[in-house]
């Protein structure tokens, strides 16, 4: 439903993001529950993180047959991909179509960002502000907000004094920007940053490239899709989402291996070539069992992935700059289509930042540590993101005794299975901290968590129920679980936005045993009637409140 502005609105959910966890879980509420739904979403049009990340290169990578819906037979078989790994622009356009196709766009309130989300006790309501004066009452509180969607600003000395153009590719605009013939610096060198180097290259007059870290980037191997492979994709689509489901990432590696230690290193080297050439993910997460486990194991691959640099970047000196040395796949692999072979043109130069950071932004460009200047036209940033918590630190939620989720979180997030938190009644977090969320098949992930979270409305209308929550205990034990889980892997080894440091410790956000395992534990507390949680009946509020 669409809210106004100037009267408090009683509504059963409240849904926050229009991508591809708003749109399902309207979808599921609204059309199969029949719910009374409002979204409100900060954009002026659905898409989430394909709507603002719409950088030059912006594009998935997982194959978009995979990387899409799959609770609706119609819009699978309506819907056709034109390249391997989707653009941005192509899977905005299908989140388009989803949404025009289930006319989802009558509940969304577009350009409207909530402000303030506080749980009145007394009513067992959730009360929602926004930036458009809406106050709207509901039950059931949602949020669809993802977990890359709060840019990691730095914060450079003299910011604010550059006088040229300024980017990030975390919200780029929507007309794009023209780079022909103009002097570029570009800050960071993640998954971003690796999609869109190549690409503005090409327009440049010249591009600065800043980079503090390396990383093991790996070809996407992107190509179109052919009718009839698209076809027989088509044909076997259950087949193929069945699969999904129940491989490790959400998507299937069929020619995994289980220890690249216990093979001879002829054989080693073609089963990786083999996956260099597949593309994607197929190196990370589907060459050998062992990668992620052993660090003799993992610094094969990370040598085969240098040589493949050293190969490719002419400039030994550059190739070696672009050499990572931390352990291989602990950070997410980007996928890059002519990155390495980018820093082979003269018009491009690589700075390292590491060695020398960035002092301070000028009126022109910025200056590092050891006085060199560098000045541009336009300045790109690519620093990341405030993961995980920063979307849902800015819904600045107060929970039971007025109690905020970043004072509750003030030593790294407490979820029971990544969904819901202890004392924040009824409210849900699709792909939350804690759960497999960025290390599983997004859509596939989302829809799980959207039909679980259908589930216990549906039980707690069904039983006269008002509020649900976790037990405070279930959050220690989920802790304790995710991070036993990281530990046994080489993950937690390298900082990364994986993990949470606070000032006693740190903790995985990701919950690593894979979907499959993730969604028999969730199916597991729901058949057990969400053991785990406590739900109330009315007027038994203040029990709850005692908890
Ligand atoms: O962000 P990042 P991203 N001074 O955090 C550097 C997803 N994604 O937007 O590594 C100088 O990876 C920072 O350096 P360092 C994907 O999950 C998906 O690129 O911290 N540099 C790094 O180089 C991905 O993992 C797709 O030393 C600074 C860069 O900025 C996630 O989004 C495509 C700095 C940030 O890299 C984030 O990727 C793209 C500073 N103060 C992204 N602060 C798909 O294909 C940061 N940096 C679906």
């Amino acid at each position: 439903m669409t809210i106004q502005t100037n009267a408090v609105t009683h509504t059963d959910a409240v849904i926050v993001g229009a991508g591809f966890a708003g749109l399902y879980m309207l979808h599921t509420l609204r059309d199969k529950l029949g719910m009374r739904v409002a979204v409100f979403e900060a954009a002026d049009d659905v898409g989430g993180t394909w709507y603002w990340n719409r950088y030059p290169g912006a594009r998935c990578d997982i194959d978009s047959y995979n990387y899409s819906f799959s609770f609706s037979e119609e819009i699978q078989q309506e819907w056709s991909w034109s390249e391997k790994f989707a653009a941005q622009p192509e899977i905005l356009a299908y989140l388009g179509f989803v949404a025009n196709k289930l006319k989802l766009r009558d509940s969304i309130n577009f350009e409207t960002r909530v402000i303030a989300s506080d749980f009145d006790e007394i009513a067992n309501r959730w009360i929602i502000k926004t930036d458009k004066g809406h106050s709207i009452v509901c039950k059931y509180y949602i949020s669809g907000v993802g977990v890359l969607s709060s840019a990691a600003d730095p914060e450079f000395a003299g910011k604010d004094s550059y006088k040229g153009e300024v980017y990030s590719t975390s919200s780029w605009p929507r007309d794009g920007v023209d780079f022909e013939g103009k002097t570029v610096g570009i800050v960071g060198t993640g998954a971003s940053a690796i999609q869109a180097i190549p690409l503005i290259a090409e327009k440049a007059k010249h591009l600065t490239v800043f980079q503090r870290t390396p990383n093991y980037a790996t070809p996407l191997q992107n190509r179109p899709m052919g009718e009839d492979e698209a076809k027989a994709i088509k044909a076997r689509y259950g087949e193929i989402r069945r699969e999904a489901r129940v491989s490790f990432a959400g998507v299937p590696f069929p020619n995994m291996r289980e220890s690249i230690l216990a093979e001879n290193p002829e054989e080693v080297a073609k089963h990786l070539e083999a996956c260099w050439q597949e593309g994607g993910f197929a190196l990370w997460l589907g060459s050998y069992g062992d990668v992620l486990f052993d660090e003799k194991a993992n610094a094969i691959v990370a040598e085969f992935v240098r040589n493949k640099i050293r190969e490719r970047v002419k400039n030994p000196e550059t190739a070696e700059l672009l050499c990572p040395y931390y352990l291989y796949g602990t950070k997410r692999q980007p996928c890059e289509t002519n990155y390495y072979e980018t820093y082979n043109r003269g018009n491009v130069t690589l700075v390292d930042i590491k060695s020398t950071p960035i002092q301070r932004i000028t009126e022109h460009g910025l200056e590092l540590t050891n006085s060199d200047r560098y000045e541009f036209d336009c300045l790109v940033y690519s620093t990341g993101f405030d993961a995980f918590t920063g979307p849902l630190f800015k819904l600045n939620l107060t929970g039971r005794g007025g109690v905020r989720l970043q004072d509750y979180w003030s030593e790294g997030p407490r979820t029971h299975l990544g969904l819901m938190s202890h004392g924040f009644p009824n409210f849900f977090m699709i792909t939350g901290p804690q759960s497999p969320s960025v290390l599983f098949n997004m859509p596939l992930g989302i829809e799980q968590h959207v039909e679980w979270i259908a589930d216990v409305i549906r039980h707690m209308e069904d039983n006269g129920l008002e509020t649900i929550e976790p037990e405070k205990k279930k959050e220690d034990e989920w802790l304790q679980t995710v991070q036993g889980i990281a530990d046994s892997t080489l993950m937690p080894k390298t900082k990364t936005w994986y993990t949470y440091t606070g000032t006693k410790g740190s903790s995985f956000l990701v919950y690593l045993a894979g979907g499959a395992a993730y969604k028999q534990v969730c199916d597991k507390v729901s058949g057990e009637g969400y053991a785990g949680f406590v739900a109330c009946k009315a007027l038994a509020h203040q029990e709850a409140a005692a908890l």
